[in-house]
Order: C-alpha cells, then structure tokens, then sequence
C-alpha cells in the first residue's frame, strides 16, 4: 500500500485532539533531552510527516514485547503512533492470515522498497531451519529478505536485540539476535523483557521527525533511552546514599521505602529509562513496586542471573539495620552520606562481588 497520508491526516481521522497531541510531542522532547523551545518544531515535523510502512516480524518469543505495547486499560497517547503508522504486516496484530498475510508483506516490501522499517522482536533460531517457520519460512530467511528492503531495522525486545531467553545456556535452537544475521543495515536495538512502550513510540517518532535513527550506545541502542542506569534516576537513590538498605522484602527497611540493593536489585548496571517513563502510562515500575530491578535490557541477563543476590557492595559503603537507623537518626545518615561522598569515585568505578554476609560486617574505611 502507498503511504502518502500524512500523519496530520490521520490524526484528524482518529479523533486526537490538538491539546492531546501536544502533551504527547512535550512528552517525547522531554525523552529525546530536547529543550522546551523545541517541542513546535517536533509538532509540526510530525504533522507533516508521511505515515512510514512498518513490517513487523515475530519470532522466538513470549509476545510480551506486543503485550507491552498493546495492554493498557484505555488508548494511550503513546499508541498515537502506531495508529498513525501504516502497520501493513504483524502477526499478532493483523486480520489478515495464510496467503493473504504473505501476499500483504511483498506487497507492502515492494511499494515502499528502502524506506520502509522493519522491526523485529524475539530471536532467531538457526541451529535447524525447522524450528520456527512462518508459512513455511525459516526466521533466518525471512528476516533477511525483509531486511533486504528497509530503511532500518528496529530489534524490539531482548530477544531480538541480544538473543534474551531463547539464547540463555544451554540454547537449544541456536538461537542469535539480530545483528547476527544482518549486517548491511542501521539496527536500533530497544532492548527490555519486555521494553518499555514509549521506548518503543519514541524510536519511530525518531524515525518520522528525524527521518533516521537515533543516536546509539555502544550495544546499539538509543542513548537517550539507555543513556543511564536505572540507579542514577532511582528515586530510592538518596537511601542508597545514606547507606540504608532493606534487608528482606518485608522488613522495616522495606517498608520505609529503603534502597533494594542488598536484596539484589541490578539497577547501578542497567541502563534503561525505567525510573523515568515508567510503565503504564507512568503509573509506577518494578523497584517503585518493592522489587528490584532484574537488569532485563542488558545483554546475557537470563544466563547472569542472581536476581536475589547484591550485586556488589559499592567501596567504602555503609549499610545500617533497621533498628540501627532508628536509634542513631539523622546523624547516622548524615556520617553515611559524608562518607559516601568520600568515596563517591571509588564507589562508581567499583563493584565488588559480595555475599549478605559481607554487608553485615563493620565497615573498616
Ligand atoms: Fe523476548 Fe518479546 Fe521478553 Fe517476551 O517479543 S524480550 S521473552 S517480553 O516477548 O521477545
């Protein structure tokens, strides 16, 4: 299908309003670290934006990346922009099945050839062809004849951008993510198990305003989404810097909202915009919810795994009970926090492995 209607067009068809639409572009400059000032501009590339052919692909998965995208209790802002890409061609989402559905994919490939994205989740397996086929197609090859044509490639998912479960030990199918099989092409990895919803808008609305792809971190995702850790936007981080920690998922500690680093929280090593987007439409995320963070968008986690065991005790930390904070008070956490600026370098460049034992021993800096 020809994508000539612009997303103007589409806006008006859909019914969103003008103010609606304005808090979504405000939304995503402030994402993009884009000032204020900016955000007419992204209004106004985006209304005229062409509606760009988005073939869709799923492979070795758990859908969860689809669900992400997909389950939310009303229309979000965020889906603006999947209603206003043409989506010619999603397993999950689509009408169409059998030929139909295949026919579509060519169709849409050959009307919109090198401008069109490709996105991906789940991994593929290329230990036997056999193992996952879509009407009768090895995900290898048709990844790569998808691939062939687009603009970019966009890896929704862990899986697709790292390999994620599918690839964990002992990796039965063989299983590599996208950037193994191709090669040729821009590939934005928006890492996550799943990834975050307006990660996800936020690539494309790249793509539209910007008519590329974002500027990527060394494992190739956008780093104005990856750009930091889920630590260093944590909202639980002023605990950390005192050196109060919960202990057990309902002790004091926890119940006062204390950081969740000794019950092994992955934060200071993910980077992710977890902490700030948040997850149904800003609603609240994992660590808000009392669990830590399990480090799911970055490479290997599956196989790293440990999710209950501190990831490392931070040089020179102090870490308190409960009843310690509360008998010592605000001077305790004053000295933690002045010691924690002593060793603020240290602490940042390294993370010692350590068991909970090690947390309870006397601190000897
Ligand atoms: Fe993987 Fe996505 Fe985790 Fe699941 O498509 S990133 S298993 S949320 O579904 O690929």
């Amino acid at each position: 299908m020809p994508v000539e209607t612009t997303l103007a067009d589409s806006l008006c068809a859909h019914g969103i309003s003008r103010r609606g639409f304005l808090k979504f572009c405000t939304m995503l400059a402030s994402l993009m670290a884009l000032p204020p000032s900016a955000v007419p501009a992204v209004a106004a590339a985006l209304e005229k934006a062409k509606r760009p052919s988005v073939i869709w692909l799923s492979f070795q998965e758990c859908t969860g990346c689809t669900e992400s995208l997909t389950r939310s209790a009303a229309p979000t802002i965020e889906s603006l922009i999947f209603n206003v890409v043409s989506l010619d061609y999603h397993h999950t989402l689509q009408a169409a099945s059998g030929e139909g559905a295949e026919a579509a994919r060519h169709q849409a490939m050959q009307e919109n050839w090198g401008k069109y994205l490709c996105v991906v989740d789940g991994s593929i397996p290329i230990g036997n062809p056999g193992y996952s086929t879509i009407a009768g197609v090895a995900n290898a090859d048709m990844l790569r004849e998808t691939a062939e044509g687009a603009a970019a490639v966009v890896a929704v998912g862990s899986c697709a951008a790292f390999g994620g479960l599918p690839y964990a030990d002992p990796n039965p199918t063989g299983a590599v993510p996208v950037s193994e099989l191709v090669t040729d092409k821009p590939i934005v990895n928006v890492s996550g198990c799943p990834p975050i919803p307006v990660v996800i808008s936020g690539v494309l609305a790249h793509f539209l305003i910007f008519g590329g792809i974002p500027e990527l971190d060394t494992l190739g995702r956008p780093r104005v989404f990856y750009g930091q850790t889920i630590h260093d936007r944590c909202y639980r981080r002023p605990f950390y810097d005192k050196g109060l920690f919960a202990r057990s998922f309902d002790d004091e500690g926890a119940k006062r909202g204390w950081c969740l680093y000794t019950l092994g929280c992955k934060g200071p090593m993910t980077y992710n915009a977890c902490a700030t987007a948040k997850w149904n439409q800003g609603t609240s995320f994992p660590i808000e919810a009392g669990h830590g963070c399990i480090g799911c968008s970055q490479p290997n986690f599956w196989d790293a795994g440990g999710f209950y065991q501190p990831l490392s005790l931070p040089t020179g930390a102090v870490t308190q009970t409960a009843a310690y904070a509360a008998a010592a008070g605000a001077a305790a956490g004053l000295a933690a926090g002045a010691l924690y600026r002593r060793h603020k370098h240290a602490r940042q460049a390294v993370h010692e492995s350590v068991t909970v034992d090690d947390l309870e021993k006397p601190d000897k800096s």
